[in-house]
């Protein structure tokens, strides 16, 4: 059984430079930002190149469009088929988070003074590109602990990387499974065993609430503290200042749903230069919106050693609000943290060069040039 005591998280920092794809499942919660839109479109280019392969695309979400939305990107990139799932029983639910009320698949599009804390844009992408998902809503979707149980058990032992964007709440869900028709191992155990490294879009360095693990924070504490695997962190302060996706914005062609996201969802620059607030400059940036979750891609595929310094530590959740803290321990923390390297203006770049690329195995153009 690999542990964290058997690899370790100085273990972790000699992965990187992967001669054979990366085996990613990936981890969204697609309801409220969009930065998760530039990490599956980074993900899908480089499956593209052959640097990795992607097993699973599941949300962390559900009661909304997080799960269409994500089969409408994988249909765009030629890969409709990938399996999907969503947390059934618990996690955050409808289009605002916290949400206790479902959103109605049915609702307007394309308002942004609804109460759906952003989530209109997905249902927008499932209005523009009908015929392009299976599960409109995600609680149709199969239930996550399946998809990551059936994936998981067909893969080689110590193989699969997890990039979480999202809630862990399927994390958690995962860990307190127990041997089933799939697989005769618990949760923990089938992690433990196939899993070589968890890459977690998560904590607020070096102390405070980060939205990926506050919303959902027993699942938070509870995967954080019990994940057999190690653990990268991708943190909020690493990522709010990196901005990509005005490149995909403006490109050039024809429409596709990663440029239909960012360009409708990132201001124009004279609105930007304008605020005198900097607000905006502080949200989104010339280069576009904060890649936070592009940044985890990069390091589930590419290795933390080409883009990122790293420090090792603790990554905990503290009290009951959704706090954390970050512990460094450069001797014995179980977990690692990106740090900046290159610039992160460079980070952006390979960002958005990815973002940009045609896919390989994409859908005829022509097809979808009709949509609205
Ligand atoms: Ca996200």
């Amino acid at each position: 059984m690999k542990t964290i005591a058997a690899l370790g998280a100085a273990g972790v920092l000699a992965l990187s430079g992967f001669a054979a794809p990366v085996k990613v499942i990936f981890d969204t919660d697609m309801i409220t930002d969009f930065d998760d839109v530039g990490a599956l479109a980074c993900l899908h280019a480089l499956a593209d190149a052959g640097e990795c392969e992607i097993l699973a695309t599941v949300s962390s979400t559900r009661g909304n469009a997080s799960v269409g939305a994500i089969e409408v990107i994988n249909h765009y990139y030629g890969r409709p088929g990938l399996p999907v799932g969503a947390p059934k029983g618990m996690g955050v639910m409808g289009a605002k988070p916290g949400a206790k009320e479902k959103v109605d698949p049915k609702s307007p599009l394309g308002g942004k003074s609804g109460n759906d804390g952003g989530h209109y844009k997905y249902r927008k992408l499932l209005a523009d590109y009908p015929g392009w998902y299976r599960h409109a809503d995600a609680d149709d979707a199969p239930d996550a602990n399946e998809t990551y149980r059936r994936v998981l058990a067909a893969q080689p032992d110590g193989s699969v990387t997890i990039c979480s964007v999202g809630f862990t709440t399927n994390m958690r869900r995962l860990l307190e499974t127990g041997p089933d028709a799939i697989s005769p191992l618990d949760g923990k155990t089938l992690v433990a065993k196939k899993v070589k490294l968890w890459v977690a879009m998560a904590c607020q360095y070096p102390f405070g609430q980060e939205y990926n693990s506050k919303w959902d924070s027993e699942s938070s504490r509870i995967a954080f503290s019990q994940w057999p695997t190690p653990i990268v962190f991708s943190d909020a302060k690493y990522g709010r200042d990196c901005f990509a996706g005005r490149a995909v914005a403006e490109m050039d062609g024809p429409r596709n749903p990663v440029k239909d996201v960012f360009a409708g969802n990132i201001p124009p620059r004279e609105e930007i230069r304008k605020d005198s607030a900097k607000w905006l400059r502080r949200c989104f940036g010339m280069g576009g919106r904060a890649a936070w979750d592009e940044t985890a891609v990069l390091v589930a595929v590419r290795g933390i050693e080409p883009y990122f310094n790293s420090e090792r530590g603790t990554f905990r959740m503290v009290g009951g609000k959704g706090d954390n803290e970050w512990a460094p321990d450069a001797e014995n923390g179980p977990h690692v943290r990106i740090t900046e390297k290159v610039s992160k203006a460079e980070v952006a770049r390979v960002i958005d060069e990815l973002m940009t690329r045609k896919p390989k195995h994409g859908v005829e153009q022509s097809k979808h040039e009709k949509a609205p």
